[in-house]
């Protein structure tokens, strides 16, 4: 599929030949190995497993962690354009990386010792080991402080106690962050992670059955009950719950990429069928004013979502940026993304609803992303309290 058409202002134009050759790299890749084979997983509720070394051996894992322990040491704008293909794919591909480098990789990274940085990077960056995180409980998800999760210090070992919901990669993981309180249950302040492999007796795992969105991803519920870990599992530099929304300004900045990409695909796919879909006097329907307008709202916020993404990575690679851009950022381009592929989806006429086109695979995929890493509306609560400078939470 080519992709002329869907760099309106030219940003290939503002991309260094680095970050070209990686985004040329993984479109290849995903062509060639991803879309012949994401419908099949679709319908089958799986993740597509084999795929996982190749992504590893690619440098798709932590892309922008640095090359010392195993990781591509890429710019920031590299790392999201790499999720920005993986999500032309599906969401599904660019979640699995996303837990994997900015969940799993960033907290070992940012939180870690140098001893637990060398046992565990290395072998999540190659795939060989896979990560999820586990943050949000049934009855805490866009108030995670409020968790009831708790890790107790009994001697040498701490023992964990709590159930997570939603959890990405959940059943396939061997080793999960958890974020547990390690104080009184109204103390945010101890919060802290803990790196639990998934083996350990009282660890358990089950898949949520019953997805409509997302369904070539693994999403799972954790349940811990007494697991007990060496002190050496605690993430030593965590400590509150700005240690847990730290890493998912990391992820919210690679979704703000990677939206984009199933924004692309599904434009790409309605003008395709605009152009030779014929209704009434022999003419395309793309001949019509109203599939014109259509397609110019798409291409414009694709154009304006390009624009905002590549400008925040600029800033991250800077060091400059603040996690109120990054909310921005994720909130427009997921939105102009649900978006986009609903109304490709509704140009498609009947074919639009069939898995061989893709536009409603990304627009039930999709409302998972409206959702996860911070709702629309929190999102816009964070940049509401920005403004005015009062929290409207509660
Ligand atoms: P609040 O008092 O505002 O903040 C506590 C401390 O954290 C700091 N902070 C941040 N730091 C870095 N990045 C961010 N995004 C930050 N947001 C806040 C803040 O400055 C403060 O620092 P300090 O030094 O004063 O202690 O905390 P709050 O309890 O009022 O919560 C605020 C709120 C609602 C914004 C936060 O709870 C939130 O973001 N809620 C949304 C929850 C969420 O996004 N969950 C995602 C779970 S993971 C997931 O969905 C994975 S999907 C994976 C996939 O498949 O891709
Ligand atoms: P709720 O917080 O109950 O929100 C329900 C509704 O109320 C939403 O519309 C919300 O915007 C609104 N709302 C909430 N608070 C307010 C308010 N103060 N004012 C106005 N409106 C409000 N979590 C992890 O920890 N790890 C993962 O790997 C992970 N993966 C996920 C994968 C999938 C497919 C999904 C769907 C979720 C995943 N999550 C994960 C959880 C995700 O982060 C939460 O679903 C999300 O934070 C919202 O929490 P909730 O579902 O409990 O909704």
């Amino acid at each position: 599929m080519s992709f002329e058409g869907v760099d309106f202002y030219d940003i290939d134009g503002l991309l260094t030949e680095e970050e070209r050759a990686v985004r040329d790299m993984v479109r290849d890749w995903v062509d060639e190995e991803v879309m012949p084979v994401i419908n099949h997983h679709y319908m089958e509720h799986t993740f597509p497993t084999d795929l996982i070394p190749k992504m590893g051996e690619l440098g798709f894992f932590g892309a922008n962690l640095p090359e010392e322990y195993g990781c591509a040491g890429l710019n920031n704008v590299a790392y999201g354009i790499i999720n920005q293909e993986l999500e032309r794919g599906d969401s599904g591909l660019r979640s699995f990386s996303s837990v994997q480098g900015a969940l799993v990789m960033y907290p070992i990274y940012a939180f870690g010792s140098e001893e637990q940085k060398q046992e565990w990077l290395p072998k999540l960056a190659t795939g060989e080991k896979i990560g999820c995180f586990g943050l949000t409980e049934p009855d805490f998800g866009s108030n995670p402080g409020g968790m009831l999760t708790r890790a107790v210090k009994d001697g040498k070992e701490w023992v964990l106690n709590g159930a997570k919901m939603w959890i990405t990669n959940g059943s396939m993981a061997d080793v999960a962050i958890i974020w547990a309180k390690t104080g009184d249950i109204d103390d945010q302040g101890s919060i802290r992670g803990f790196i639990v492999e998934t083996d350990r007796d009282g660890f358990s795992a089950k898949d949520q059955e019953g997805k409509l969105s997302l369904l070539a991803s693994d999403t799972s519920e954790l349940v811990l009950q007494d697991v007990r870990v060496p002190d050496s599992a605690l993430l030593p530099k965590s400590g509150g719950l700005k240690s847990p929304l730290m890493c998912l300004t990391q992820a919210r900045y690679g979704i703000a990429w990677g939206a984009i990409g199933a924004a692309m695909a599904c434009y790409r796919e309605a003008v395709d069928y605009a152009k030779n879909r014929v209704q009434f006097a022999g003419k395309p329907i793309g001949a019509t004013q109203i599939q014109q307008v259509r397609l110019a709202e798409m291409l414009t916020g694709i154009t304006k979502a390009q624009l905002m993404a590549l400008q925040l990575g600029r800033l991250k690679d800077a060091g400059t940026y603040t996690p109120t851009q990054v909310s921005m950022a994720k909130r427009n381009n997921v939105d102009m993304a649900c978006e986009c592929a609903r109304e490709a989806r509704r140009l498609l006429g009947g074919n639009g609803i069939l898995v061989e086109y893709q536009s409603m695979r990304h627009m039930a995929n999709l409302e998972s992303v409206y959702t996860y890493e911070g709702t629309h509306d929190i999102h816009g609560l964070i940049l509401g309290m920005e403004i005015t400078g009062i929290p409207a939470f509660e």
